[in-house]
């Protein structure tokens, strides 16, 4: 064998098929330990990552979850600056995910996990179109401010966009405050995340796309541009308004957005 053969074959016998990535994520966010990041070794590309995506929800679904709803990622400036991902994207909320609000978690669930301030909506009606920041309040039964748990597959909690995208936008959990009627305004409404009491995260809710409707808007073209319907009784998270803040075990995570309240959970 020549030298250039030896190397395609090493090359060819690392390099994993969609199907064999999207079991092991599946099994990292599962049992909760770290794997290498994808890019390290293969370009997979933005639509395979979300290939990868869809399979390894299909992993839970067939171990007896639900899909409940869907996230936006990297909606505002302060996360894109934090994880370095320029593009919006998007992952799927499943039933194990939902916390309850003022609820607990078990912290042995988690990796690294992170918290960050969102706003969520949720869905009245199928969507089946590509929706504006104002055609989309016709779908939409109310709002509500959430926290979101993310935990990266990944070591160091670092990735490429297609690692993210291929990790479900490192979706791991996500509360739910009260709800409020669609016509409350969410326009310029302060947000803080506090751990323990104390502020450690302050952003503006117009810091979501200037406009967190927007959120729901792109939510609607990125979901039908992959082919994932937007169905009646989903959850929509709009992507946090700040940094995400590492949550240590026995911690207190809280969130106030101006006018919708607080929400909060105990990382146990
Ligand atoms: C990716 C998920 C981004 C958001 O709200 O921007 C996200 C990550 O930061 O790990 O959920
Ligand atoms: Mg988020």
């Amino acid at each position: 064998m020549k030298f250039e053969d030896i190397n395609k074959y090493t090359f060819f016998a690392v390099m994993k098929n969609l199907e064999e990535i999207a079991k092991e994520i599946h099994l990292a966010a599962a049992n909760a330990y770290e794997i290498e990041q994808i890019s390290l070794s293969q370009d997979i590309g933005i639509d395979n990552a979300y290939d990868i995506q869809a399979q390894s929800i299909a992993h839970r679904i067939a171990d007896g979850e639900t899909l409940i709803g869907l996230k936006m990622g990297f909606t505002s400036v302060a996360k894109m600056q934090q994880m370095g991902v320029h593009d919006m994207i998007w992952g799927r909320l499943t039933s194990s995910m939902l916390i309850h609000n003022q609820g607990n978690t078990p912290f042995s669930k988690y990796i690294h996990p992170r918290v960050e301030p969102e706003i969520c909506f949720q869905i009245s009606k199928d969507i089946d179109d590509v929706l504006d920041e104002n055609q989309v309040k016709e779908y939409v039964s109310g709002v509500a401010g959430a926290i979101e748990i993310i935990d990266s597959r990944y070591k160091n909690f670092k990735f490429s966009i297609e690692d993210v995208v291929a990790d479900n936008c490192s979706s791991i959990g996500f509360v739910v405050g009260e709800w409020f009627p669609t016509h409350t305004s969410v326009d310029n409404l302060k947000i803080e995340l506090l751990l323990d009491g104390v502020v450690c995260e302050t952003g503006n809710s117009n810091d979501i796309l200037g406009d967190p409707w927007k959120a729901l808007a792109a939510c609607t073209r990125l979901a039908k541009q992959y082919n994932q319907p937007i169905k009646a009784g989903m959850y929509i998270m709009a992507g946090a308004a700040t940094s995400a803040a590492f949550v240590k075990e026995g911690q207190h995570v809280s969130a106030t957005i101006e006018t919708l309240g607080s929400v909060s959970f105990d990382m146990q």
